[in-house]
């Protein structure tokens, strides 16, 4: 009923073309009376403060005071805060939602009333108001608010570069607005995390910690430290204290939160019950005996469906015997996957409590080569009832993350009315005020995540689909359509590279906003090469020099000059192994309509130019006909042929040859062929300087199956490679992994 009210008010007002302010609140309020149409007015510059003496300081004033306003005695507009059983907001008593976190909020155009159910609840009041007074302006309305999901926020959880210390900052103030009120500190590659668990950080990195809890508590943000152990842990009175001995280092910095992972582990580790044990150990002797320490939260080894193993009973061990205070983590049906109620009814029996989602998405540390910009969908609006606490696992890239985490904030607070693409446009107007726009139509390239193990994919490209089939079914306009689109992209990227309002941004941005500058010229000149195709030349061309076979020329250009800058060590983050964007739709369609053109003019003109579309410097023949197909991968320096699935059959005296483009310095080199002893039959040679050359073939030991090369491999320069069966009998063998390193 009361969100009738406010539709009907943003319709009112946006016939006015005035934006609505309560609109502009993230996340969206559970329940709002928008005043009437003419709700909205200035902001008066001064306001006098209505308070009990410790609302007059502290982190929810020092929010409060960031909006422009300056606090003056006697100014006539008054601004009353107050949590529930104090006298200043005892008139608005009934109005106070009695909910965790809750606030009700009131305003007019001669006072703001915010009345929390609790300290949180009126932190989070405060937060709306300055969320609605973008530009200067109010509106005057009622609100009455609480969050759905009581612990909301992320878990700092990937592999790969740690976010730095600014970049949690900037995350944590980025919470506080958006009503998040967790972080889980747990970064895979910080040391003292996993790998030296047992020792204390460094005093540089003790005191970021201690800064950082005292920025999230500014935030209203709650900083979880957690442990990751189970590596090497031993499940001894030694190892427990050592870690409570962790826990008590960062008691004393600050921390009063903590977090155990048992994830991603192997062997000893895994134990249920011990890891029942020590959980329930740290709870009553630490957490407990501290009292001023939350519930702990614990990350099980099988974190997700896929991994359970019912015969072991891990789940159910975890659910019998940890304390009912200790929460558990869950992924959901996999370790990627969308959180729906058939997978939190499934782990809450077992675990006999609610599950505590780690969401793995916007994390992309399993296809670094994509970025994700898109908005968080997918998981269930009927869930809220069904999790103690939800966590998004966002990507290295800490800025551009915030644009899933704007969703994934709203989607906790108000689950039902979520409503995720409304979400993301607003989320970037938030992260870049100055060109949303320009951010958008980047972005509409940078959602899904490509081929995966996880099998985890994001819609990419819908709106571009019909334009895409109809121009390969030969429609000119749908041609121009997609040169249009291209144009577009690549004024967004140029926009994007001197935009100044969010420097972060783009530097995180940076590989893929260059790669959609040659994805947009790629399109460009394909669009062309389309029109052209069928063009009989006449002579009468105005240009000597567009023609076919030169936009023919700069398409090959550019998708050397894509592959170039994937393969650009300069440019790429040391893990990273390329840089793709658009690889849903409109690259393959820009492939297909490059091989279409060429095909269409080869048939015209007698020519034969190489149809190929996808640019891979090398080639890989044989004629041991089950190898000939396998494709030839590049991973930065790693050149690799793909492993056969089957028994190969090599016959006697068959040869494997891969030619490279260009000459190619060897620093390495290992293959498999999944049998033992089997160097002897087999002949490695490289071509340098014209001649073939030969190179040692070796096992490292008896039971070794993979195959060394010689010494004398490295810093060999040759074009091309081959392998061949010397042993003048057939040889079955499995063509497990075959790769060599380029300097
Ligand atoms: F703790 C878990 F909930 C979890 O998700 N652990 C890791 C996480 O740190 C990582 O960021 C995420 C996405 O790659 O997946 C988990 O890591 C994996 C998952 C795998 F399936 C590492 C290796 C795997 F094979």
């Amino acid at each position: 009923m009361n969100k009738k009210i406010l539709t009907l008010g943003m319709l009112l007002l946006a016939g006015l073309g005035a934006t609505a302010q309560v609109s502009l609140v993230n996340p969206v309020p559970q329940e709002v009376t928008i005043a009437g149409e003419n709700a909205i007015f200035e902001a008066p510059a001064q306001w006098s403060i209505n308070a009990d003496k410790r609302h007059l300081s502290g982190y929810i004033y020092d929010a409060l005071m960031t909006a422009s306003p300056e606090a003056v005695k006697k100014a006539p507009f008054k601004v009353t805060l107050g949590i529930k059983g104090e006298g200043k907001v005892a008139r608005y008593k009934k109005l106070i939602p009695a909910k965790s976190e809750g606030y009700y909020m009131k305003v007019t155009d001669k006072e703001v009333v915010i009345a929390g159910n609790d300290e949180k609840g009126l932190f989070y009041g405060v937060q709306t108001l300055l969320g609605m007074m973008n530009e200067g302006n109010l509106e005057a309305c009622a609100i009455t608010d609480w969050p759905d999901v009581p612990f909301r926020g992320t878990v700092e959880g990937f592999y790969g570069t740690p976010w730095s210390h600014e970049a949690r900052k900037s995350q944590l103030a980025f919470y506080g607005r958006n009503k998040m009120n967790v972080y889980i500190y747990g970064p895979k590659d910080d040391p003292w995390h996993r790998d030296k668990w047992r020792e204390p950080y460094p005093e540089a990195e003790a005191s970021r910690i201690a800064e950082l809890v005292e920025v999230a508590k500014q935030n209203g943000v709650n900083f979880y430290w957690a442990i990751h152990p189970g590596v090497d842990i031993r499940w001894n009175d030694e190892d427990r204290d050592k870690l409570i001995a962790k826990f008590e280092v960062m008691y004393e910095l600050g921390v009063r939160s903590f977090a155990v992972f048992f994830d991603d582990i192997w062997g000893e580790g895994t134990k249920a019950d011990k890891q029942a044990e020590l959980l329930n150990y740290i709870d009553d002797n630490f957490v407990q005996a501290k009292g001023d320490v939350a519930p702990l939260i614990l990350c099980p080894t099988e974190y997700n469906k896929g991994w359970a193993n019912e015969e072991r009973g891990y789940l159910r061990t975890l659910g019998k015997e940890l304390n009912k205070s200790i929460e558990v983590m869950w992924t959901g049906n996999s370790v990627v996957a969308c959180i729906d109620k058939p997978t939190m009814e499934w782990i809450n029996e077992r675990i006999q409590r609610k599950g505590y989602i780690w969401l793995n998405f916007p994390v992309n540390d399993f296809v670094r080569d994509h970025i994700l910009m898109g908005p968080a969908y997918g998981n269930g609006l009927d869930i809220a009832g069904d999790v103690s606490g939800f966590v998004s696992n966002p990507m290295e890239y800490a800025e551009t993350s915030k644009i899933s985490l704007y969703g994934i904030a709203d989607y906790c607070w108000n689950m039902e009315a979520y409503d995720y693409q409304s979400n993301w446009e607003k989320s970037l107007k938030d992260i870049l005020p100055s060109n949303p726009q320009a951010l958008r139509t980047f972005a509409l390239y940078n959602k899904d995540l490509g081929p995966n193990g996880h099998g985890f994919r994001r819609e990419e490209g819908d709106e571009l689909k019909a334009t895409a089939e109809k121009a390969l079914a030969g429609d000119q306009f749908a041609v121009a359509m997609l040169n249009v689109t291209c144009n577009e992209l690549e004024i967004a990227c140029d926009i994007l590279l001197n935009e100044k309002n969010n420097p972060q941004l783009i530097h995180e941005l940076r590989p893929w906003i260059l790669q959609g500058k040659n994805l947009a010229a790629y399109g460009r000149t394909v669009a062309l090469m389309r029109m052209l195709a069928e063009v009989k030349d006449n002579g009468s061309s105005t240009s000597q020099f567009i023609s076919f076979e030169n936009l023919y020329k700069q398409a090959r250009s550019l998708q050397k000059q894509m592959f170039d800058l994937e393969n650009n060590k300069a440019m790429r983050h040391p893990y990273q192994i390329g840089t793709k964007l658009g690889t849903k739709v409109m690259l393959p369609t820009l492939n297909k309509l490059f091989a279409q053109a060429t095909a269409k003019y080869n048939e015209l003109n007698g020519t034969e130019l190489d149809t190929t579309a996808e640019y891979n410097p090398y080639k890989l023949s044989s004629t041991v006909t089950q190898l000939a197909l396998l494709p030839v991968r590049l991973n930065g320096d790693v050149v690799e042929i793909a492993s056969a699935l089957e028994v190969i059959n090599w016959q006697a005296d068959g040869e494997l040859l891969l030619e490279s483009e260009s000459a190619v310095t060897f620093q390495g080199m290992d293959f498999n062929f999944g049998v033992n002893n089997v160097a002897k039959n087999f002949r490695l040679e490289l071509f340098v300087n014209g001649a073939w050359r030969e190179v040692a073939l070796l096992h490292y030991s008896e039971d070794d199956p993979v195959i060394h090369t010689g010494n004398e491999l490295g810093g060999m320069t040759a074009t091309k490679l081959r392998i061949t069966n010397i042993s003048g009998a057939e040889q079955k063998v499995y063509f497990k992994n075959f790769r060599f390193i380029r300097r």
